[in-house]
């Protein structure tokens, strides 16, 4: 490479050529395993890792915001001298790639690696600085073997276990869904109405570990994006109030789970989720047939509509009656669609005094209504509006004019005295249903006996491979596993007592594979162990985690939720996973997302093409905030392109300078060190901060004083150039690392930029020459100034009544006197 730069300085210079300097460099990194971490103990290390790509095609713009934000971080952490980390890896399981075999009638590892390995050339030419000798796929038999073996630790610890219930199921993909899955209730892939279906399936147990979950968020504040952080809390969902007991006339008590205790005497009827057993339990004889037309009917209704809150309540009664344990009051019971099956005890105390889902419901019924906390508003008795603030209690016998927490806190002991209540946490979090009836997935390790019912199979049988002899037209959804048909396979003798046996036909949902391959790539070849037990803990956590704010819940939670049950195993020393998260924007296109549909895609392939990979990555990082949206209409590649070509002809001009030393001890040479010093100062906490557009600008004006310097003819040859040039390689490597490679070289370096040392500072250069004062009249201000620092006084009076402002603001009255302030302001008292 140092050879094939210096020959230019027998053929003289050069045009700036992206795809000569591309060409130069490809390759280069790889080979020469710059982005290898050396983990030799010498250099405080860091963690940085993008969030894996879905091998779903070619990379697109997505991908392009995504990597080279991530980049960003890496290669400055290794600039600054650290050993970094930053691997990378496919998701490599899940349903597109079966569907596209289906379609195609061939095995879906067909369509997955061919796409893997496009991908990979793709981030080859983009330049990502990640360690290709440990690259991983989840779908490779040698990672979900290891998840395999996961499943079977959390089984063995209780965390794993199989329950037949109503779940989720999408007609279309034929699997079950997790709630989480479930978007506006439609399946979140294929956007089909989502049914219910009763199925035996696979849970992971993570509402053990709801608390852990939402405590541990605190020390994520300020390192995580809020949004995220409430995300998160709300889909956890952590409420505090009662689990209250009302007995019922002629059957078993039943237990409601309300917020507001406090209002138990407004309770002036029950409800019951429709969909519960409870219903059917509690129905009269008499009542019967309507609560089966009822459910009847909500079969068509969806799940969006039941919640709706502008859709007229329905419901029936049930014929039976509980007892109000506060009032003693007989109060009747209906069920109704507006109460959920699983949440709290499917089953609530209404008070449609204060909850205007239960005052819509009694309006609609004829249904009594009864004012309990007097809170200044219009009676709600009279209104129909149920009101929801505090106040005093009224009509409510021994709690009556308590308030808020007190009337709560009262109403939970009077509960417990009479042995009818307690305290009590609800959480909207649910177990995490993780078996799917497709086929590209992990298989579920675990053998069916007749007699020994469920069996692991054995840690030396790991991997369950899948089934070899299917593919295509044989994957097709059936409302089964596809496995089945895989008799051979699924037939098997029991581990255990060697009778006649049968796999398990599921396999696992894909976030099941990417809630622990951060914890794999620190010993990603390892056939052995599922990691080396002293790398991890020299790694992990992850430093910096970079991916897309569509992650926010479900990977992110089930991660952290790994990252707990493995700490309890004792298997890593940490209890969260991602010590700091960055959310990149979108990229969108005349501000809407890209899609086949508006036709307004812009494919990345063309955008390299015609701009260079450099152009693009530092487009993509100059446009905004990393936070932000970018919007490629408003956008301009050829200006960046510009750019680099200024910034590189700065490299080729010290190259062909003159070796004299130059004029550094010039008023001028001094200046340029002072910018190029204060850059690199800035650079540091704006890359702390993730401000990387910002750095992006302060290079651009590294780059125009260092060109005013070299254009006073024999600049180009003084050391602070040199200096200044050197830096702007360096930021350069951040974001277009195949310019500042070729710059580096130019400049006479060893390559790699990358490996490089970082600037030090020298403070003295730092001192701030130009400070801002202000112009006041009768007090008041003016207008502001950058002034020289060690301005005299005259001459800041006389800057000050040169301002037109100012002159505007005296006008024709008479100055009085002249207050100036040194260093900070000029007053002009007139009258
Ligand atoms: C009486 C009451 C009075 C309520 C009042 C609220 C206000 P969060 O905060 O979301 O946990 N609820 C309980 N279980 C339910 C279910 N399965 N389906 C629908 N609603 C249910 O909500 C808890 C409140 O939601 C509970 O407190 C209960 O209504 C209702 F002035 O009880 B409340
Ligand atoms: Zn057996």
């Amino acid at each position: 490479m140092v050879t094939n730069t210096s020959n230019q300085a027998d053929t003289g210079r050069e045009e700036y050529s992206f795809s000569a300097i591309e060409q130069r460099w490809a390759g280069y990194w790889e080979k020469n395993k710059v982005f290898q971490p050396a983990d030799d103990g010498q250099r405080p290390r860091k963690y940085v890792l993008d969030m894996f790509p879905y091998p779903s095609g070619d990379l697109h713009m997505g991908h392009a915001e995504a990597f080279a934000m991530g980049d960003v971080v890496s290669r400055y952490w290794m600039l600054r001298g650290y050993d970094v980390l930053h691997p990378i890896g496919w998701d490599s399981f899940g349903l597109p790639a079966e569907n596209a075999a289906i379609a195609r009638d061939a095995h879906p590892a067909e369509w997955t690696y061919k796409n893997i390995a496009t991908q990979r050339a793709s981030f080859e030419r983009y330049a990502i600085s990640v360690d290709w000798d440990t690259v991983l796929h989840t779908s490779d038999p040698e990672y979900y073997r290891w998840t395999q073996w996961l499943f079977l630790k959390f089984y063995e610890r209780g965390l794993t276990y199989r329950k037949n219930s109503p779940v989720n199921w999408c007609p279309k993909d034929q699997t079950v869904l997790a709630n989480e899955q479930v978007v506006d209730g439609a399946c979140e892939r294929c956007g089909t109405e989502v049914t219910k279906k009763a199925l035996e399936q696979w849970y992971f147990k993570i509402t053990d570990y709801a608390d852990r979950l939402l405590e541990d968020m605190d020390a994520l504040e300020g390192k995580w994006p809020d949004r995220v952080l409430n995300m998160q809390r709300n889909w956890i969902g952590k409420s505090t109030g009662a689990s209250v007991t009302f007995a019922i006339e002629d059957g078993p008590a039943i237990e409601v789970y309300t917020t507001r205790p406090d209002t138990l005497y407004g309770a002036t009827f029950m409800v019951v989720a429709a969909d519960a057993e409870l219903a059917e339990e509690l129905v009269t004889h008499e009542h019967a047939a309507a609560l089966k037309a009822y459910r009847e009917e909500l079969r068509h209704v969806s799940d969006i509509d039941r919640q709706s809150t502008d859709r007229p309540k329905t419901g029936v009664f049930l014929g039976r009656y509980g007892i109000n344990p506060l009032s003693g009051e007989r109060v009747p019971i209906w069920a109704s669609d507006y109460v959920l099956s699983d949440y709290g005890t499917g089953a609530i105390m209404a008070v449609p005094a204060h909850d205007q889902r239960d005052m819509d419901f009694a309006r609609a019924m004829g249904l009594p209504v009864r004012t309990v906390v007097d809170t200044g508003e219009d009676n709600p008795e009279e209104t129909g509006q149920a009101t929801t603030g505090t106040g005093a209690n009224i009509n409510s016998g021994e709690l009556d004019g308590l308030t808020g927490q007190a009337a709560i806190d009262n109403a939970i002991a009077l509960l417990e005295a009479k042995g009818t209540g307690y305290k009590s946490v609800n959480y909207r979090l649910r177990d995490w249903l993780l078996s799917r009836q497709r086929f590209w997935g992990a298989p579920i390790p675990i053998i069916h006996c007749d007699t020994c019912g469920e069996v692991p199979v054995p840690d030396d049988q790991l991997p369950v491979e899948l089934p070899k002899n299917l593919h295509g037209q044989q994957l097709a959804p059936k409302g089964k596993s596809p496995l089945e048909a895989a008799e051979d396979w699924v037939n098997v003798s029991c581990p255990t007592c060697n009778g006649p046996a049968q796999r398990d036909t599921d396999t696992m949902d894909t976030f099941v594979d990417s809630s622990w391959y951060y914890m794999r790539f620190v010993s990603a070849n390892n056939a052995e162990k599922i990691w080396d037990r002293d790398k991890l803990d020299r790694w992990g956590p992850v430093d910096q985690y970079v991916g897309g704010v569509e992650h926010a819940i479900l990977h992110l939670l089930y991660s952290r939720f790994f990252t707990k049950a493995l700490y309890d195993m004792d298997m890593v020393n940490f209890t969260e996973p991602f010590t700091r998260l960055l959310n990149q924007g979108q990229v969108l296109n005349g501000g809407k997302a890209m899609s086949k549909s508006l036709g307004n895609g812009v494919a990345l392939g063309e955008q390299l093409d015609a701009f260079g990979v450099d152009a693009i990555r530092l487009t993509m990082v100059f446009a905004s905030p990393p936070e932000d949206d970018v919007d490629w209409a408003d956008v301009s590649p050829a200006a960046s392109l510009r750019f680099l070509a200024r910034a590189w002809r700065l490299a080729q001009d010290v190259h062909f300078a003159d070796s004299a030393p130059g004029t550094d001890a010039s008023g001028a040479a001094t200046a340029l060190r002072q910018i190029t010093h204060k850059v690199v100062h800035e650079a540091e906490s704006l890359l702390d901060d993730q401000k990387f557009n910002v750095v992006v600008a302060r290079t651009m004006e590294l780059v125009n004083a260092t060109r005013k310097e070299v254009d006073k003819g024999e600049g180009a040859a003084s050391p602070a150039v040199r200096e200044a040039v050197e830096v702007i390689a360096q930021l350069l490597s951040l974001v277009a690392p195949y310019t500042a490679e070729d710059m580096w070289a130019l400049l006479g370096h060893e390559p790699s930029v990358s490996r490089s040392a970082w600037l030090t500072v020298d403070e003295s250069l730092l001192v701030e020459d130009k400070i801002t004062v202000i112009a006041q009249v009768q007090g008041k201000l003016r207008d502001r100034f950058e002034v020289p620092a060690d301005i005299s006084d005259e001459d800041l009076e006389e800057v000050a009544r040169n301002s037109p402002n100012v002159q505007r603001s005296i006008g024709d009255k008479d100055i009085r006197k002249v207050i100036v302030v040194k260093g900070k302001l000029v007053n002009f008292v007139v009258g």
